[in-house]
C-alpha cells in the first residue's frame, strides 16, 4: 500500500497499527487513502488474532484533514453523486477497538478520525482543531456532532466557528483526549493501552464498546436496557466462566474470545 503502512506489532501480534503515511502533505485524507485504510483494516477486522488497532501518523502530523487539493474543484453534484466521505462509514462499522495514537496536527478530517477511533492517547505535541470554515465548508466526517458530544456545545462551537485549535493539554481536559503522554512515549503507550484492550475477552470488549457506543445515540433508558441485556448474554460465554473463576482461583484469566 502506499498511504498506509500496516504493521503487526512484534512484541504484541494481537496489535496492529496502521500509520497514515502521506508525509509530503501532513497525511492529508485522500480518497485513496480511505480505501486503503478501511480494506486493509475491514479484513484484519476478521481475525480472531487480531485484538486491537492503533491508528496513528508521523510526530509532526496525524492527519492534517481531508485533501484540500483532491476536493477544491470539486461541484456539489459531484461532492453528492459519489457521497464523498461515506466510505468512511467502513471505518467506523470496525468491531475491532481502535486507539487514535496522536502527535502532531489532527486537524478537520484529522481530528474527526480521532474521534471515530474508541479513544485517543495523544503526545504532548498533538494540536486538535476543525478549520473547515477557513476553507468556505464546515466539518463533514462527523466534526460538528462528534465534537460537541467530546467537549460540549461551548468548546464545540469555539473551536468550529473560530478555528482556533486545542493543544493536548486542553484537549484533555475538555474530554476529547483520554491519555497525554511526552512524544517520545507516544508509541509505546498506544501499544501498551492496545495490549490491555487487547487481553481482554473479545466478546465482553465488543459488548462494551458496542454499549458505551449506543449511550451517545439513546435515551438513559433504552441505553440501560441494552447495556443489561448484554450483559446477561455474556453469561452464555466461556469467558465469562473463566473470568470469574480465575478470579476465585486468585490467578491471571486464559480467554479465548468464545
Ligand atoms: N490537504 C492537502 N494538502 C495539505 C493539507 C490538506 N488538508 N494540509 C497540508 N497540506 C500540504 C500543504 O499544501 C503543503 O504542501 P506543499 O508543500 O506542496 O505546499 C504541505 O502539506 C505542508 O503543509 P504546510 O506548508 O502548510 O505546513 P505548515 O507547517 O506551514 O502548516 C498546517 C501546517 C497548519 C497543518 C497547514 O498545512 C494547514 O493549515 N493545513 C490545512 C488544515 C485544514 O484546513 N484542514 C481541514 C481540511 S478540510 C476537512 O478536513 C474536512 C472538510 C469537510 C468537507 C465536507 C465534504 C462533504
Amino acid at each position: 500500500m502506499e498511504h498506509v503502512k500496516i504493521e503487526r506489532n512484534e512484541k504484541n501480534p494481537a496489535v496492529v497499527t496502521a500509520r497514515l503515511h502521506r508525509p509530503e502533505v501532513l497525511n492529508a485524507l485522500s480518497s485513496a487513502l480511505m480505501e486503503e485504510l478501511t480494506g486493509a483494516l475491514g479484513e484484519l477486522d476478521a481475525d480472531p488474532g487480531v485484538g486491537c488497532f492503533v491508528v496513528t501518523g508521523s510526530e509532526r502530523a496525524f492527519a492534517a484533514g481531508a485533501d484540500i487539493r483532491e476536493m477544491a474543484a470539486r461541484s456539489a453534484a459531484e461532492m453528492a453523486e459519489e457521497d464523498y466521505f461515506a466510505g468512511w462509514d467502513a471505518f467506523c462499522a470496525l468491531r475491532t477497538p481502535t486507539v487514535a495514537a496522536v502527535s502532531g496536527y489532527a486537524l478537520g478530517g484529522g481530528c474527526e478520525l480521532a474521534m471515530m477511533c474508541d479513544l485517543v492517547v495523544a503526545a504532548d505535541s498533538a494540536v486538535f482543531g476543525q478549520p473547515e470554515l477557513a476553507l468556505g465548508v464546515m466539518p463533514g466526517i462527523g466534526g460538528t456532532q462528534r465534537l460537541i458530544r467530546a467537549v460540549g456545545k461551548a468548546k464545540a462551537m469555539d473551536l468550529i466557528l473560530t478555528g482556533r485549535t486545542m493543544d493536548a493539554a486542553e484537549a484533555e481536559r475538555a474530554g476529547l483526549v483520554a491519555r497525554i503522554v511526552p512524544a517520545d512515549r507516544l508509541a509505546d503507550e498506544a501499544l501498551d493501552v492496545a495490549s490491555a484492550i487487547a487481553a481482554r475477552s473479545a466478546p465482553a470488549v465488543r459488548s462494551a464498546r458496542e454499549a458505551v457506543g449506543r449511550a451517545q445515540e439513546v435515551p438513559l433508558r433504552e441505553g440501560l436496557l441494552f447495556e443489561r441485556r448484554l450483559f446477561h448474554a455474556l453469561f452464555a460465554t466461556r469467558d465469562q466462566k473463566e473470568g470469574m473463576r480465575a478470579f476465585l482461583e486468585k490467578r491471571e484469566p486464559h480467554f479465548t474470545g468464545r
